[in-house]
């Protein structure tokens, strides 16, 4: 057993990958449990995906259950998507099913890889390419840059389809923002905000919201809620699977009328 070749079989697998993902049918920002189940169906679909997550692990929120208990609640309108990965859950009352948080975020990031999309973790989107009004593209660098206050140029991959779904902080849009003005195809043309806890009312509207923000960019998620001003939901999470559902059909649409 050779330590280098280990260290090459290692850097040049991963090399391989994220030079083959420099070019993409969709690039999604944030890989918490809507981008996760966007770029499954994406990929069940076979269009080319990668996911740039900051963090070290994948799942945002959902790990965390609410407020650290780790289960989620899910509605009977989701249950189709947990059903398709194979998640157990439990019916509680109503419509209501609970599900432990680390086995649908495992077996959601499991089913993800799986299907074909490349995850790239502690790797964050610090910008978009912008050609004539066009996103078309991510500008990537290491999460540790940042963190450690550095100054490092990034790298860039292009892709037909850019998605918003880094949650709450609605990272992607407020960039676009930034950059091009209050050009975002909501009432204000800027990033609204999320709005306080209503579960019933951020569960209504996440699917609505899901769409395409800006030409090439599209919402997912808490993201799509917090563009759009509606309310979060905190740990119930049926609107965050159908949301990245709902995703896929529109981002899918858009890479093959390109
Ligand atoms: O926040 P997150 O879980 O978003 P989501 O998929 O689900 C929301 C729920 O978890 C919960 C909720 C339920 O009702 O409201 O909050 O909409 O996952 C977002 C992921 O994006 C990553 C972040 O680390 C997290 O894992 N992220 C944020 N900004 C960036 C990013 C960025 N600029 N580049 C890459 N990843």
């Amino acid at each position: 057993m050779d330590e280098v070749v280990i260290s090459r079989a290692i850097t040049e697998k991963f090399m391989k990958d994220f030079i083959d993902s420099m070019d993409l049918d969709v690039a999604i920002a944030g890989a918490g449990p809507s981008g996760l189940v966007c770029a499954y169906y994406l990929a069940k679909q076979g269009m080319k995906v990668a996911m740039f997550e900051r963090h070290l692990r994948v799942g945002g929120g959902m790990p965390g259950g609410g407020m650290m208990f780790n289960r989620i609640v899910v509605q009977k309108q989701a249950k189709h998507i947990l059903d398709e990965f194979g998640i157990s859950m439990e019916h509680y009352k109503d419509d209501l099913y609970v599900a432990d948080s680390l086995e649908t975020v495992s077996t959601l990031c499991s089913g993800t890889i799986k299907a074909g999309v490349k995850i790239f973790n502690l790797m964050q989107v610090e910008d978009v390419m912008i050609r004539k009004d066009r996103i078309t593209g991510v500008v990537l660098n290491w999460s540790a840059v940042s963190w450690s206050k550095l100054h490092v140029d990034p790298l860039a991959a292009r892709a037909k389809v850019v998605i918003d779904a880094t949650g709450h902080d609605t990272e992607v849009c407020k960039v676009v923002e930034r950059k091009i003005g209050p050009k975002l195809k909501t009432k204000t043309g800027t990033v609204i905000g999320e709005k306080s806890m209503w579960a019933e009312v951020g569960e209504a509207e996440i699917v609505d919201n899901t769409k395409e923000v800006y030409p090439g960019l599209l919402v997912c998620g808490m993201a799509a809620n917090g563009v759009f001003g509606s309310p979060r939901m905190g740990a119930i999470f049926g609107g965050m699977l159908i949301s990245g559902e709902k995703c896929a059909e529109l981002a899918k649409k858009i890479v093959q009328n390109q």
